[in-house]
């Protein structure tokens, strides 16, 4: 327990009634103190709290867990067997070097929200308070309490041999309101989650940012939307380099800033109201977000950092509908406004894509010539979190008259764009598309370094609403997309793209943000009562690829 701790804090009246979603036509601004606990009660009131609140010592993983679960659906397992009897194709192989692992995000699965100085974030305020917004009005308050059960989960993914443990730091468990003060306990917390990786023979990989802002900063000034975000953030980066970057080999800035920039505008009411239009908020968040990329990765190679630096991007392969020239600039005006809103300036020039450019630079945001040399050159390798793919095409009323029309909802893209069917549903349809879109990423991109698959996973389809245990572990349609999904990486290999890692996304079934726990992308089942793990078929299946074609 840590003393009660006060804050400094600028109120202003729109979060004075934050409980419902109403603006204030007048605000006013104090600056008062508040205690940490006071500041939870205020924006987000009571919270779930998990039975276990200390930290658990790994129990051994049994032997009989290591085998796959049983088929339920057809005999292509052979008791004892992990995978179907398959030859193996011997022009393929992962290098010696190749880095595999899983991955997960501090909200998703830590927990504890309130426990050990954590302040909160947007996501407690936006699970609790802002209405329809996550499924089932559920929320992070205990999730997987990850927070004090790691060494298990860490002990659990070292027994199937897994390398690399990829977990996002909470900032707001770091800076409880987000600047100021630090939290010790937080860092302690981080420094035994890091030390008993190493311990089971597993290399973690951090990232800073996975979405959870912290709310002090919401409320102060918006967050992404204002430039004094990156002062705070390379702040709190500061903090987490000095205690780690003589340890941790492998760090990310950011997850995806294309889609936490694309969750502005968040619900009004709930924080500090905002000038700026709605659809043009994300183009805020993106220049700050460079800008405090750069900066972070730029203090890392000063402080001696060891390892990579990067960010994670993301987005999926664009496959031009038609054949027609408007299809193909379609295409084109979708990586740009995707994948290359934050890939051109950090691996090609410094600034946007030229079609991003132009609009970005009529809001008044342009980065200075000292700006974009900041930004040039500022990542270690390519990690992209490629799930999906999709068809592109021009809008029905052609390119030209959405790009000259503000109020055409496909502005400022103006790329049309399907999917076969809804993510939700499995829909994700990357598999046939990867060696093509890492080629794409190689050859565009050129990253040193090369490419990484930062994140990549499946939700099946309805698997929320089974019931039955070995129902749920035989997952056949996630372990098809990992067996597939593993094959067209080594394809890509076989074909010369330079890919040296990948991260399956998720060692466990989590908080999948507006979904809740309807949406799973778990290679282990929760048990959410009992917080029981038990791995599915598919974590075999992915653990397999490099059991069959890794170099030793
Ligand atoms: C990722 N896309 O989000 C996030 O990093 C995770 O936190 C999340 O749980 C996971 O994917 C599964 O959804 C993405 O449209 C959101 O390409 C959108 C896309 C990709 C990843």
């Amino acid at each position: 327990m840590i003393a009660v701790t006060y804050f400094v804090v600028v109120l202003s009246a729109a979060l004075a009634g934050a409980q419902t979603a109403t603006s204030s036509a007048s605000s006013f601004k104090i600056t008062a103190e508040i205690s940490l606990d006071d500041y939870w009660n205020e924006m987000v009131g009571p919270v779930s709290v998990a039975a276990v609140n200390t930290t658990v010592s790994p129990t051994p993983v049994a032997s009989s867990e290591l085998i796959p679960p049983p088929t339920l659906h057809y005999p292509a397992f052979p008791t004892g067997q992990e995978i179907p009897a398959m030859s193996k194709n011997e022009s393929w192989k992962f290098p010696k070097d190749f880095w595999w692992g899983v991955s997960s995000a501090a909200y998703q699965v830590e927990g504890a929200v309130k426990d050990e100085g954590r302040g909160p974030s947007i996501w407690d305020v936006l699970t609790h308070r802002a209405t329809n917004y996550v499924s089932l009005n559920e929320t992070g308050d205990i999730a997987d309490n990850q927070y004090y059960l790691y060494k298990q989960d860490i002990a659990r993914i070292a027994a199937l041999g897994v390398k690399v443990y990829s977990f996002s730091i909470s900032w707001s468990r770091v800076f409880p309101f987000g600047s100021g003060q630090v939290n010790e306990q937080a860092l302690r917390h981080y420094d035994d989650v890091i030390q008993s990786c190493y311990d089971a023979g597993v290399e973690p990989a951090l990232t800073l940012y996975h979405w959870d802002l912290p709310l002090g900063l919401m409320n102060k000034y918006n967050g992404w939307l204002d430039e004094q975000i990156v002062d705070d953030f390379v702040a709190y980066a500061e903090v987490a380099f000095k205690r780690w970057g003589q340890k941790v080999q492998k760090w990310y800035t950011v997850n995806e800033p294309i889609v936490f920039c694309q969750e502005y505008p968040y619900p009004v009411g709930y924080w500090k109201s905002t000038s700026i239009a709605p659809k043009d908020q994300q183009f805020y968040c993106g220049h700050h977000v460079l800008l405090a990329h750069a900066r972070a990765y730029h203090l890392a190679k000063s402080l001696g950092v060891k390892g990579t630096v990067a960010f994670k991007n993301n987005g999926g392969y664009k496959i031009p509908l038609t054949n027609s020239s408007a299809d193909a600039e379609a295409v084109q005006r979708a990586w740009d406004f995707n994948e290359g809103w934050f890939a051109d300036p950090i691996y090609l020039t410094g600034d946007y894509p030229a079609t991003v450019k132009e609009h970005v630079s009529s809001l008044g945001l342009k980065f200075t010539d000292e700006q974009k040399r900041m930004i040039k050159g500022t990542a270690d390798h390519f990690a992209h979190d490629a799930y999906t793919s999709q068809f592109y095409m021009a809008p029905d009323d052609g390119l030209e008259s959405c790009i000259s029309n503000s109020s055409n909802p496909l502005y400022p893209s103006c790329a049309n764009t399907t999917y076969t069917y809804p993510a939700v549903d499995g829909g994700w349809n990357a598999t046939d598309w990867v060696p093509q879109f890492l080629r794409y990423i190689q050859q565009k991109w050129k990253p040193k370094g090369g490419i990484v698959v930062s994140e990549f996973g499946f939700s099946e389809p309805f698997e929320a609403l089974k019931t039955i245990r070995a129902d749920i572990q035989f997952d056949f349609v996630r372990s098809q997309y990992y067996h597939d999904y593993m094959r067209a990486i080594l394809m890509a290999i076989a074909e010369g793209t330079n890919v040296v890692g990948c991260l399956a996304w998720s060692l466990v079934d989590n908080l999948e943000w507006a979904q809740g726990y309807t949406v799973k992308f778990g290679m282990q089942y929760v048990n959410l009562t009992t917080q029981e793990r038990y791995y599915k078929a598919s974590f075999f299946e992915y653990v397999n690829a490099f059991k069959v074609y890794q170099e030793k």
